[in-house]
């Protein structure tokens, strides 16, 4: 399927361009994707979410959580996702695998997850990691949105000074984009699945962040996440390493994967995206259709776990 505008894969965009995608993403599947606004940020730019679902009318089916962009400087991750949602439309009525999930579950899908730092490193600094909001009392900006969930919050692998990279924030859904996700994920009440997109390093983890403890599903987790690994690297090779967020890569208290784990929903993974450093976060646009396309097959493979159990 080709798609009806100009928008290339290729290449990274402007925060208005992803949302004219998403728009017109849905222009084009109206039976299947529908653009929906979650919420706001800081800077009250919208947050838009494509859900794609083919239940009739207001069937609330088991849910399935694509996020991304939670790290403004992560670019890989927001392409990764845009390219992702025009696949799952566009592979829908064609390839089985996506095919029957749909027919069982809806999928949500969150882009942009940070707008406001995404905007933020196209204009002002490219390297910037969290959100825009300002911290009273102190000339430094933002939290780290991956450390404000309630999930020991302000534990281990956070900061409470504001003007650290991982400052947790104030309280935990102090930053308003969390928030809003929060409470769509709560409010719809039948997630099973939550994947956050972050990069770099090559990595697929499940819980805990927080601690070294094994969360309860680790065996299975661990399992999926191995082969979905497999999947991704049998396109072109790419390995991953697969384990415990805590000691795969370091302790990390208020994570958006684990508030999902401790909140029911089990399939909660984390994916590292390209590459293990040579670019960092630098990633050359040049491999962002081939990142996405092998780290398709480490979805799918997730989500058909999630299909089937
Ligand atoms: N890495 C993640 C971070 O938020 C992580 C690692 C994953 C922590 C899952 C906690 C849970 O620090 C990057 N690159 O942001
Ligand atoms: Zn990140």
């Amino acid at each position: 399927e080709r798609s009806s505008n100009n928008f290339n894969y290729g290449a990274y965009h402007s925060l208005e361009a992803i949302y004219r995608e998403m728009d017109s993403i849905a222009g084009d599947f109206p039976e299947l994707a529908t653009r929906v606004k979650i919420g706001h940020s800081f800077e009250n730019r919208p947050m838009y979410v494509l859900k794609f679902s083919t239940a009739e009318g207001r069937r609330r089916r088991p849910a399935i959580w694509l996020n991304a962009g939670i790290h403004s400087r992560e670019w890989i991750s927001q392409a990764t996702a845009i390219w992702t949602a025009r696949k799952i439309a566009s592979d829908y009525g064609k390839d089985p695998a996506i095919t029957t999930i749909l027919e069982k579950m809806d999928i949500f899908l969150l882009p942009v997850a940070n707008p406001d730092g995404y905007v933020y490193t196209q204009t002002q600094n490219r390297l910037w990691r969290k959100t825009r909001s300002v911290n009273p009392g102190s000339p430094c900006i933002g939290a780290d949105p991956n450390r404000n969930w309630n999930a020991s919050f302000a534990g281990e692998g956070a900061s409470d000074n504001p003007c650290s990279e991982i400052y947790h924030g104030p309280h935990a859904n102090s930053e308003v984009e969390v928030k809003s996700v929060v409470d769509f994920i709560q409010e719809h009440g039948n997630f099973k699945c939550f994947i956050d997109l972050h990069s770099y390093s090559q990595l697929l983890m499940y819980p805990y962040g927080y601690t070294v403890k094994k969360a309860p599903d680790a065996d299975e987790l661990d399992e999926v996440a191995r082969r979905a690994a497999r999947a991704l690297a049998s396109l072109s090779g790419t390995t991953y390493q697969v384990g415990p967020t805590c000691t795969t890569v370091y302790p990390a208290s208020g994570s958006s994967v684990d508030w999902a784990y401790d909140h029911g929903i089990k399939y909660a993974f984390t994916f590292e995206l390209r590459d293990t450093g040579h670019y960092g976060f630098l990633l050359p646009a040049n491999q962002i259709i081939p990142t996405a396309e092998e780290t398709w097959l480490g979805l799918k493979t997730i989500m058909e776990h999630v299909r089937d159990n």
